[in-house]
């Protein structure tokens, strides 16, 4: 019985099953096959349950945290509650990100989050940023040199495992990485020398953007560059609508700061608009940000009262500001 390298599925011929292939001596499923070559995608969900199962399964090997730093989870209280132990947690993506200070990251976790932390890296496996730190970090605190990838779906859990195989081994596996939801679909083990990496599928987040669109759109929400802040100085009544599924009035003087993908339609308008959605009425601390799961984060400098709209299926919600 052997396992498909991409998404860890036991390779079958039954065409119905996950893990399908027309050849058993393949080492990709049909899927993975596709998506390598062709960048096709087929939705494949696993309940959050059965995710939950696996972290209960870690029991006290080593859990490595991988957060997107660009797009935190609300809370990782449900995640929290299955861990035995404190998590090895690491901030990925951190090429997007316009400041360099780590610190201010690190800090920010172990004061806004309900996580039970052992150490934290800040990497990149886009520019392999401190990949080698926390290489010696997994070798640092394993007990039996299993470490366990573990997250959100999209955070880039795979991309740093296929990263580090690919820089400090000669193992050519590559798993498979998209910017679509779900990708990895069992556990896979991966053997850097001594040690085992195992990537796991991750928790499918309910409420981001990402769940509206397809591959074609998500390439411009999910930022691949480094983003640049737009700062809008508000002196008189403005609308600013993000797409067509974002929209903040602001009545008052204020200084707000859209933090999005560079490809996206940011416009202020001086009247009044309404785009289709539903409307909200909300109440902003000073240097707070209104967070989009799925697509980046407002920071709003003065407290204020704002009316937003959003389409149907976009959530947002208030936290203390990040950046
Ligand atoms: N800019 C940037 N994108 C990344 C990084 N790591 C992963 N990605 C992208 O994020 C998406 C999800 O990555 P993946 O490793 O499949 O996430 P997983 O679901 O946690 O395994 C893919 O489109 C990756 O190319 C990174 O360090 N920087
Ligand atoms: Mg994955």
């Amino acid at each position: 019985m052997s396992k498909c390298t991409g998404c860890g599925s036991i390779l079958t011929t039954d065409i119905t099953k996950e893990g399908y292939t027309k050849n058993l001596d393949n080492k990709l499923c049909e899927r993975c096959f596709r998506i390598q070559n062709y960048n096709e995608y087929k939705t494949v969900t696993k309940s959050n349950e059965e995710y939950f199962k696996i972290i209960d399964s870690i029991g006290n090997n080593l859990a490595v945290l991988v957060v997107d730093i660009f797009d935190i989870p609300k809370d990782f209280n449900t995640l929290q509650k299955h861990l035995k132990n404190d998590v090895l947690l690491v901030l990925t993506k951190f090429d997007l990100i316009p400041s360099n200070n780590e610190t201010k990251y690190i800090n920010y976790f172990k004061n806004n989050y309900n996580l039970n932390i052992l150490d934290t890296v800040v990497v990149s496996s886009k520019t392999n940023y401190n990949l080698d730190e926390l290489l010696n970090k997994i070798k640092k605190y394993t007990k039996d040199n299993k470490a366990y990838f573990i997250g959100y779906t999209n955070a880039g859990k795979s991309s740093i495992i296929n990263k580090l195989i690919y820089n400090y081994s000669d193992n050519t596996t590559v798993i498979t990485t998209s910017n679509l939801p779900s990708t990895t679909l069992n556990t896979i083990e991966i053997n850097l020398d001594d040690l085992k990496l195992i990537d796991t599928p991750g928790i499918v987040s309910a409420n981001s953007i990402t769940n509206l669109y397809d591959g074609k759109y998500l390439k411009s929400l999910i930022p691949n560059k480094k983003i640049k802040p737009i700062v809008y100085q508000i002196k008189t009544r403005q609308t600013i609508i993000i797409e067509d599924w974002f929209q903040i009035n602001c009545q008052n003087d204020n200084s707000l700061i859209f933090n999005f993908s560079n490809n996206l339609d940011i416009k202020r308008y001086f009247k009044e608009i309404n785009i289709d959605g539903k409307k909200k009425h909300i109440s902003v601390d000073k240097d707070n940000d209104i967070v989009i799961p799925g697509a980046g984060f407002i920071t709003i400098k003065q407290a204020d009262k704002f009316d937003i709209i959003v389409k149907d299926g976009v959530t947002c919600y208030i936290r203390k500001s990040i950046m």
